[in-house]
Parts: C-alpha cells; structure tokens; sequence
C-alpha cells in the first residue's frame, strides 16, 4: 500500500501519522506531502525520515490512498487530480462533506455505503462527529425528533495561530491573533466565519452534516458553537428529543455497547468526561445521561472527544482501515 499523507506538516496531518504508526497501518511506501515552503523538509516516521514533497510530485507516485488535511481550497483544486490518476482521496476539510456525490463517513455509523468507485470520501467536522457517534444508536432505537447542541471547542480546532494565542496569553506575551478577541479567560460565540442566517458555518456543519450521515433530513438541528481556552478536545451540550420514549437504562446500554463510545456517567464519584482526559484518546466520552423533565421523551448528554483525533486523523485512518479490509482499495 503506498499512502500519501497531504499536509503532513499541519496539525491534523502530523496527528494522522501518529495514529498511522499507533495502529499498525499497513504501508509500503509513505509520501509526506505539504505546501512548497515545507518540501525539504524531514518528518520522521516508524524511526526513519521522511522527505518532504509537493502536491504534483506526489500524484506522478499514484499513491493507493491520500489522507488530506490541507485545507478546503487544496483540497477543492488537488483531490480531482489524485483520483484521476486512481488514488483514494480521504478529505478531513470542508470541501466535498455536502457533495451529493460524495459520501461522508464515520466508519461506525455509514462505512457499508462505500463502493471501489468512491474516489473522493468526505470526513465530517470534528464537532459533528463526536455527536452522531453517540447519537446514531439512539436514533435508530427511538427516532430523533429534535436536537439542540451547545458547543465547548479547544483551540486545537482552529490550527496552529490559535495555540499559540493561547500559550502567549497565558504567558503574558504579545503575538499574532488567530481570533478577533483574547481567548483565554474568555469564551468566544464565534466558530469559523458567519453565514447570511446568523448562524457560523461551524454551526450549520453540525446541521447538515448529522442529517447527512444520519441519512434523514427531517432531523431538525440547532446549534450554537463556542470557543473556549482549552488545549485539546471539544465538549458539547446536546438535548435531543426523540419520537419514542426511551428507558435511561436502555440508553446507557446501548452507549456502552457502541463500538468507540466510552460511558463515564458516575455521579457518586464526580466520573463525567471532560476534556483534559480525553484528549489524545481515540474514543468518543458519554456522560451526564439524564432525562429532559421539561418535556416528554427527551434527553440530555453531555459527549466529548478529542477534535484532532476521533474529531479528524483517527477516523480518516478508520476509514481507510476499512476500505482496505473490504478490498475496496
Ligand atoms: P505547510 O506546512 O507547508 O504550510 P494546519 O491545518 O495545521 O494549518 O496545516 C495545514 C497543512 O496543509 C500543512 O501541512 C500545510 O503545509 C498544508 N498546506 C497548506 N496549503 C497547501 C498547499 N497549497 N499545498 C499543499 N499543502 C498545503
Ligand atoms: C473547529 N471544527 O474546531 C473546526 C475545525 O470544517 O474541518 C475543523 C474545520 C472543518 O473550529
């Protein structure tokens, strides 16, 4: 298997080589692949480095798979060109998740929808899918009417500039500001730019992309998305209403024996997720299940996970684990 690793020297890309080498990913040859100002460079993989090289360099090697995590613009302009010459691109931007010919897959939920002949695949915005893996077992058992979600995003989610602002407020010293305000001490209503409807654009991902992969539309969504000063690991509020009553007890079962879901629900010993534990685990944190006593059928879950990983480079590596283990590559 000859895989390419497109910006590899970004945030996600080099978390998608750690989760490669956690793993065991099968690989033949690896291509490290990043903008013109990276190629040169060395990166070090499985104890051996890596040359840096360009995006066309790249495609004359006709790599099997390219993870690509180097923003929506590249991708929009270079994945074609990776799958004309037969490589599989899996896409961790924006760029291709609302194509209607392209799939968007969290392996758990909607990896059987994939066919050899999809040649660009789409993986969701970190914060909707850490939501629909707790939610996607619990609406095939008692429908999903509503959802209203309130985010808590790291700063990892916004790259590199935004981790520094926050290092460099905490230490008191001046530099570049990735956000329009100070982020630590503070909590910012602002993920990525706003659309004409008032909502962000992060917002409307968690939207259209759960209608999406949870293949129904009549989902109605709301949500308000929010920065706040954490390293790593995004939390969210989630209140969902469901066509069916449901048991507490059955909803914790089910949670638990999701594949990727870890329940840590224990009021008696304060066990709820945060971020600071789940940051850098692959799983998806389930806690504060109870139910909404404001209206009927309705339920409360507070889900975390960390964004670069499950949020990104793990479930783009899931998808092509499954790809290769169905042959479809
Ligand atoms: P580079 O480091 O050379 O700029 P992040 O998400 O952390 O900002 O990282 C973005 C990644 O995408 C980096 O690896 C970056 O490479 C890469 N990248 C950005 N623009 C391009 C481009 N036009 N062609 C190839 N790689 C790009
Ligand atoms: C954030 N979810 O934390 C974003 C980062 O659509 O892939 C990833 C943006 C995207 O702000």
């Amino acid at each position: 298997m000859k895989i390419a690793v497109v910006g590899a020297t970004g945030l996600v890309g080099s978390v998608m080589l750690k989760v490669l080498e956690e793993r065991n990913f099968s690989i033949d040859e690896l291509l490290v692949v990043a903008s013109e100002r990276s190629v040169g460079k060395t990166i070090s993989f499985r104890g051996k480095d890596y040359t840096v090289i360009s995006i066309p360099d790249a495609i004359s090697e006709r790599p099997d798979i390219a993870l690509f995590s180097a923003g929506g613009g590249t991708s929009l302009e270079w994945a074609p060109k990776f799958a004309e010459v037969g490589t599989t691109v899996i896409d961790n931007s924006s760029a291709w998740r609302m194509d209607l010919n392209k799939k968007l897959v969290v392996p758990e939920i909607n990896a059987h929808q994939l066919v050899k002949e999809d040649k660009i695949i789409a993986n969701p915005n970190c914060s909707t899918i850490q939501m629909v893996m707790a939610l996607a077992p619990l609406h095939k058992a008692y429908k999903i009417k509503r959802i209203v979600v309130s985010t808590y995003q790291s700063v990892s989610g916004t790259g590199v500039k935004a981790v520094e602002q926050l290092e460099n407020e905490i230490a008191g010293k001046k530099g570049e500001m990735a956000y329009p305000y100070p982020i630590h001490k503070n909590a910012i209503p602002h993920c990525d730019v706003f659309e004409e409807n008032g909502y962000t654009k992060e917002e409307m991902k968690l939207v259209r992309e759960t209608q999406k992969i949870l293949d129904d539309t009549s989902i109605a969504v709301t949500a308000t998305a929010v920065r706040i000063p954490t390293a790593g690991g995004h939390s969210e509020s989630v209140n969902v209403e469901f066509e069916n009553d449901f048991d507490l007890n059955e909803v914790r079962k089910l949670l638990s024996n999701t594949d990727g879901i870890v329940v840590q629900d224990n009021l008696d010993v304060n066990m709820y997720p945060m971020p600071i534990y789940a940051n850098g685990k692959d799983e998806v944190f389930v806690g504060r299940i109870r139910r909404d006593t404001s209206q009927p059928n309705s339920l409360n879950l507070w889900i975390v996970s960390d964004n670069l990983r499950k949020g990104a480079a793990t479930n783009t590596v899931q998808i092509a684990e499954y790809l290769v283990s169905k042959g479809l590559i």
